[in-house]
């Protein structure tokens, strides 16, 4: 971006003054973060429009990202950093005496997503503008996205984030891309003059679906997408005329659907509910999303057959799987098509992308609820079943096992996975292990039978975020050593290698650490309440609050630790902060009920004399994408102990790696890709494997009760869980965490994530990250080659994968780059 500094500022105090009739010295912070973005949003728009005309000329093909989920962070600052203005804004701001820091703290996080998958789903925009790449992410405009989490006497309490209650800088209301959706009511058929079958959807309420459009922007490229996310509004308001119809009574159905639709994002992850909305919900964007990709197509072609040449729907989980009955419907009952040619179409179009072998994830609905919801999409989905069911009696003749668990439609519930994985030509896990698992355990069955369509596109994250923005002085000392190309080709990170030795590197390099840790030791001072030191070990876990993530075992490790100090006070002992920032669905009890248990051992622990501030504990409230930043930069060592075989891949793990942090890990997930990249020696590994889990869960389980009589540290942990250590008010507070351990009745429904399993183990491990700090200079070079190894694990990476094996599109240079 060429950049005029001064037209800037005019810009900005012009925009205060017209926004708000006030002076820069009059105006508050937030408005101040609204002028500085309309000025910057007049720059994006320049670059979107030019976009969005080389497209229309070069007709590329477009990929459609559907995802019930972005989770996007703060736009401001990112915006900045891609259209490399950010150093000059901060300057511009400067000499006006303003923080652009402080600025960008005005922004509220647009969180319309819970966790990975939805991050992900932000990533990947970044990357696929930055790479030249027309791509569209297709949304939910929700009203109120993830709560806020507030800490009160160390339990979690969900206050609602009224995101938009500002206004928003970044969006654009397109009403003229508006899209009418039918729920419910019934379908009649008729046979016209060329004796084929007419469907009519009749008797249905509807809700319009209004697009507001947000700019996403390349790196450097001039290049800026589109985020697409849909409101919902009332098709007509209702009139007297309604009313005297009779038909008043619908028309506030219609009115309270639209309202309810898009109110609030569900704060599950990975955790299926079945609820009525939330299908209505996924139908809702779909629908608009599916009618707007076609209509677009229509504009400016002619050949329906050819639509996947120039169109990729690729399904983010199972959620907005309903694309593949909707494409149907659009395809034959408003463009004439057969079924066989809308489904040859179809299954060109959608590819599929798994996140999860949890089976509570999975998505299962009652055939009751969707057939009354969706009766046409039902009919679809009924004759996709049909004729699948069909493929396997040939391929499998009297095999009534392989129905039973393949068939869409079984036991009264619409299969989404199935669906997914039958319309769509591609389908894939999220890093190697979980691939191979859905290959071999999940999905064999889908496997045997169309291996071809199975591939793996191990995740990525932005670097442009996660070191750019995110870690200033980190970023600037890369560059320094090793030049810039890094921002945009992660792997170049590989020539930091011949630092690794280097003493003056490795002091820089833990300078620069300490300097972030400073900084978030303010910001927990700001916001906690305690005072930690920079000095110690910051061993961080951040990431949603689930049962297989085993927060759990952390915390009862340094319960094991405090143990150990209380005993022997004069021990050797590295001082250690332990941090922790996770959000607990709000109807999950063992998980908030854990937050409880880590907040209440920060209490006492923080507040021993005999510990002296050798171990802090700290929970930081309300983990989101912004904080986020900081913590990352500031970790030592990045905690990712899920249960092998259930972390999918993770992406934290990705984000610490890139900041320096050492992993302290199981083999499961991405961390197995992490390990080979930087080497066993500089990761921390413990615990059972993949396989191992598999194992005991394919063979009943396995008996905790055995560790328990047989270990006395984790026997004494356990009990102080139960007799009021922690709770000394209510010493029964902790029952359910420890029943989830010791279920005594029944022993294959006792620590289901195998904590006690991992717990030696993983002391173990932790007594190695002591050793190991202590020796700082090893330290340093194994954080440094943590830094250099990283260079996989960009989201641009997986991009380029998705586009070789599944998307398949080519770039769009623009005629004049920035
Ligand atoms: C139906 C309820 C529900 C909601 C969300 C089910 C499943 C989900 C998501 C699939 C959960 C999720 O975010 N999965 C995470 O996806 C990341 C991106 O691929 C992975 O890195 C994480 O390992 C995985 O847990």
């Amino acid at each position: 971006m060429k950049f005029d500094k001064e037209l800037f500022k005019g810009t900005v105090l012009n925009n205060i003054k017209t926004l708000y009739r006030r002076t820069l010295e009059e105006a508050t912070e937030q408005q101040i973060f609204q002028a500085v973005s309309y000025a910057i949003k007049d720059v994006v728009v320049d670059n979107w429009m030019a976009t969005q005309k080389e497209y229309e000329k070069k007709d590329p093909k477009i990929v459609y990202y559907m995802s019930m989920e972005f989770l996007m962070g703060r736009a401001l600052g990112n915006n900045l950093i891609n259209l490399r203005a950010y150093k000059e804004v901060a300057e511009a701001l400067d000499e006006l005496g303003v923080d652009l820091n402080l600025v960008e703290d005005q922004e509220p996080d647009p969180a319309l997503g819970n966790g990975g998958l939805g991050r992900l789903a932000a990533c990947f925009l970044d990357s696929l503008a930055t790479l030249n790449y027309a791509a569209y992410g297709c949304g939910i405009r929700y009203r109120y996205g993830m709560f806020r989490q507030e800490i009160r006497d160390g339990y979690q309490v969900e206050v609602p984030d009224n995101w938009l209650a500002d206004g928003y800088p970044f969006e654009l209301r397109r009403p003229e891309y508006a899209k009418e959706v039918k729920f419910g009511g019934w379908v009649s058929s008729y046979v016209d003059e060329n004796g084929r079958t007419i469907f009519k959807q009749e008797g249905y309420q509807s809700v319009q679906a209004v697009p507001y459009d947000m700019p996403i922007v390349g790196y450097g490229n001039g290049i800026v997408n589109t985020l697409r996310i849909w409101d919902a509004q009332p098709v007509e308001c209702f009139s007297l005329d309604s009313f005297d119809k009779g038909d008043y009574q619908k028309a506030v159905e219609q009115e309270n659907l639209a309202r309810n639709i898009v109110e609030v994002l569900y704060p599950n992850d990975n955790h299926y509910a079945g609820k009525e909305l939330r299908l209505k919900q996924q139908y809702f964007f779909i629908s608009a999303s599916v009618q707007e990709a076609v209509d677009k197509y229509m504009r400016t072609h002619t050949d329906l057959h050819k639509f996947h040449e120039k169109v990729a729907f690729q399904l983010n989980d199972t959620h907005p799987t309903v694309a593949v009955a909707e494409l149907m419907r659009v395809l034959m009952d408003d463009h004439d098509l057969s079924w066989d040619e809308a489904w040859e179409i179809t299954c060109k179009t959608c590819a599929y992308t798994n996140h999860t072998i949890m089976s509570e994830a999975l998505e299962k609905w009652p055939i009751e609820l969707f057939s009354r919801l969706l009766p046409r999409i039902y009919q679809i989905v009924e004759e996709i079943n049909r004729r699948f069911v069909l493929r396997i009696q040939q391929m499998y003749p009297g095999n009534q096992e392989k129905i039973r668990k393949m068939a869409i439609i079984y036991d009264g519930q619409v299969k989404m996975a199935h669906l997914a994985i039958v319309g769509g030509h591609s389908v894939n896990g999220v890093a190697r292990l979980h691939t191979e698992i859905l290959e071999k355990q999940e999905l064999r069955d889908f496997y045997e039978m169309m291996p071809e369509k199975f591939n793996n596109k191990t995740n990525g994250i932005t670097q442009r975020r996660f070191l750019l923005h995110a870690n200033p002085l980190l970023a600037d000392w890369v560059t320094d050593h090793v030049g810039d190309e890094w921002i945009t080709d992660l792997p170049a990170l590989s020539r930091l290698r011949i630092y690794a030795d280097d003493e003056k590197a490795q002091q820089e390099f833990m300078n620069i650490k300490y300097q972030n840790k400073v900084r978030l030791a303010k910001y927990i001072r700001e916001h906690n309440g305690i005072e930690v030191d920079p000095r110690s070990i910051f061993d961080v876990q951040v990431k949603r609050l689930h049962e297989y993530k085993r927060q759990l075992m952390n915390i009862l490790h340094i319960m094991y630790l405090y143990n150990e100090l209380k005993d022997h006070p004069d021990m050797d002992f590295y001082p250690r902060t332990f941090i922790f920032g996770a959000k607990a669905a709000a109807g999950y009890r063992n998980a908030k009920l854990t937050i409880k248990l880590i907040n209440s051992v920060a209490d006492v622990i923080n507040n021993d004399p005999v510990v002296d501030g050798r171990i802090k504990v700290v929970f930081i409230e309300n983990y989101r994408v912004s904080n986020a930043e900081w913590i990352f930069a500031a970790a030592d060592v990045s905690e990712q102990i899920s249960t092998a075989s259930k972390e999918a891949s993770g992406t934290g793990n990705m984000k610490f790696m890139l900041n320096g942090a050492l992993t302290l890990g199981t083999m499961d997930g991405a961390n197995v890709e992490i390990v080979e990249e930087v080497g066993k020696k500089n990761a921390f590994i413990f615990g059972l494997s993949a396989e191992q889990v598999i194992q005991y869960e394919n063979y009943g389980g396995y008996n905790p009760m055995d560790i328990f009589n047989n270990d006395q540290d984790i026997r004494r942990v356990l009990m102080q869980l139960i007799n009021g250590t922690y709770s000394p008010q209510d010493p029964e507070l902790f029952r359910p965490l420890y029943n989830s351990l010791l279920n005594t009745q029944d022993t294959a429904k006792a620590d289901t994530y195998f904590i006690l399993a991992d717990f030696k183990s993983y002391a173990e491990a932790q007594r190695r990250v002591e050793a190991a700090y202590k020796d700082e200079k090893n330290w340093a070079k194994s954080a440094l080659l943590n830094v250099a190894c990283a260079g996989k694990f960009s989201s641009d990476r997986t991009i380029e994968e998705y586009e070789r094996d599944i998307w398949h599109q080519e770039k769009v240079i623009l005629p004049s780059k920035p």
